[in-house]
C-alpha cells in the first residue's frame, strides 16, 4: 500500500498511510535512484510503497519509492559525488530570514532563491523577528521587499513572537507543501510551535555574544498543518547546494537575468566582461538591482570550473 514519508532517523522511517495509521518502515535492498547512489534514498516527502511487517509493532517494510515531482539536495560533505535528498515532492520553499539578531545575508537569501530555481521549486522569504527591527532595519525590508517582488518572489514580515504577519504566512502555507529553510537561530521552530502548541519543539535562545542560534535537532521532520497542507522542518541543514552547474548557466537561475539573455551579443555570456552585455547594462543602468548583480557575480566565482 502507499504511505507518505513523514520523518527519516537515518535507516527507520516514520510513514503515514492513507487511512492515517503510522507505521516505523525500513528499507529492504539497496536503492539506487537516478543513478546516484543517495546516502539517504528515502526523503522526508516521499511517496512509498510499503509493506505490513507486524501489525502489533506497528513496523513495516519499504518495497518502492515513487517516482518524484522534485527534489532537493545537499551534496554530502565527505563524498562529492554522493547526495544528501533532504526532502521531496515540494510546492514551494519559504525562507525563514531575519534583519537583526543575527542578520541573514543577502548572498545566502540569492544563494537560496538560486537553489529553488534549480530545482523548480516555488520560493518566498519571510522576514522574521519584526519587533526587533527599528527605522534602519524597516526600510532595508521595504527595499529588499520591493526587489524580490519585482522579480517574482513574495515577501512577508513577520514576528512571530508578537503573533504578527502569522495569518498572512498561513495563508502562504495552506493546502502546500512547503519546505522550510533558513539559518539557526532565525526562528523556523518558534513558528511551528506557534501552530502547534501541542508539539512544543525544542527552541534555543541566540547565545549571547556570538549572536549566532544553536542547533537543537537533527532530522528533518514533515508537519500536517491543522489548516491544511504539510510543512517540512529542516534542523541543522542550511542551505540546499547550488551543485553540478556550469558558469554560463548561472543566470539562468536568476528570473530578471533570464529573460535579458537573448540581447547579450554572446550566446555564452557570463555577463562579467564580454561586450555587448545586456545584463551587465542592465546593472549599470538601474534595470536590475545592484545588490542582486554582485550576488550573481559572487556565486558564479564561487563555481569551479569542472575538470575534463
Ligand atoms: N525577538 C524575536 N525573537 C524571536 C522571534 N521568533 C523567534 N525568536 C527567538 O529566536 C531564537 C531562535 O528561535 P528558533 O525557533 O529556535 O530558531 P530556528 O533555529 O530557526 O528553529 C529563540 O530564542 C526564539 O525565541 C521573533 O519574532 N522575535
Ligand atoms: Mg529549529
Ligand atoms: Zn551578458
Amino acid at each position: 500500500m502507499k504511505a507518505l514519508v513523514y520523518k527519516s532517523t537515518g535507516s527507520w522511517y516514520t510513514v503515514k498511510d492513507q487511512a492515517g495509521r503510522t507505521y516505523n518502515a525500513r528499507m529492504k535492498g539497496i536503492f539506487k535512484i537516478d543513478g546516484i547512489t543517495s546516502t539517504n534514498p528515502v526523503a522526508v516527502g516521499d511517496e512509498v510503497d510499503i509493506e505490513t511487517e507486524s501489525e502489533i509493532e506497528n513496523t513495516a517494510v519499504i518495497n518502492e519509492i515513487l517516482p518524484r515531482r522534485n527534489y532537493v539536495n545537499r551534496q554530502s560533505p565527505r563524498h562529492k559525488y554522493q547526495h544528501h535528498i533532504i526532502a521531496a515532492n515540494l510546492d514551494q520553499s519559504v525562507l525563514f530570514a531575519t534583519l537583526k539578531e543575527p542578520r541573514t545575508s543577502q548572498g545566502f537569501i540569492d544563494r537560496f532563491l538560486v537553489a529553488c530555481e534549480m530545482y523548480h521549486v516555488t520560493a518566498a522569504i519571510v522576514f522574521n523577528k519584526a519587533d526587533l527591527y527599528r527605522k534602519k532595519e524597516m526600510q532595508i525590508f521595504e527595499d529588499r521587499k520591493k526587489m524580490y517582488n519585482d522579480v517574482g518572489y513574495k515577501v512577508l514580515l513577520t514576528s512571530v513572537e508578537k503573533g504578527e504577519g502569522l495569518e498572512e504566512l498561513k495563508l502562504a502555507l495552506k493546502d502546500k507543501v512547503t519546505l522550510l529553510s533558513g539559518h539557526s537561530g532565525v526562528g523556523k521552530s518558534t513558528f511551528i510551535n506557534a501552530i502547534f502548541p501541542e508539539l512544543q519543539l525544542r527552541t534555543k535562545e541566540v547565545s549571547g555574544w556570538s549572536g549566532k542560534g544553536m542547533h537543537t535537532t537533527t532530522f528533518a521532520e514533515m508537519f500536517d498543518l491543522p489548516f491544511g497542507g504539510k510543512i517540512i522542518d529542516t534542523p541543522g541543514i542550511r542551505e540546499f547546494g547550488i551543485t553540478d552547474i556550469d558558469k554560463e548557466e548561472l543566470s539562468h537561475y536568476f528570473p530578471e537575468m533570464r529573460q535579458l539573455l537573448h540581447d547579450c551579443q554572446f550566446n555564452n555570456c557570463i555577463h562579467i566582461n564580454e561586450p555587448g552585455c545586456a545584463v551587465k547594462y542592465a546593472a549599470e543602468h538601474g534595470k536590475i538591482a545592484m545588490e542582486r548583480y554582485i550576488s550573481y557575480y559572487n556565486i558564479l566565482e564561487s563555481i569551479n570550473e569542472r575538470p575534463y
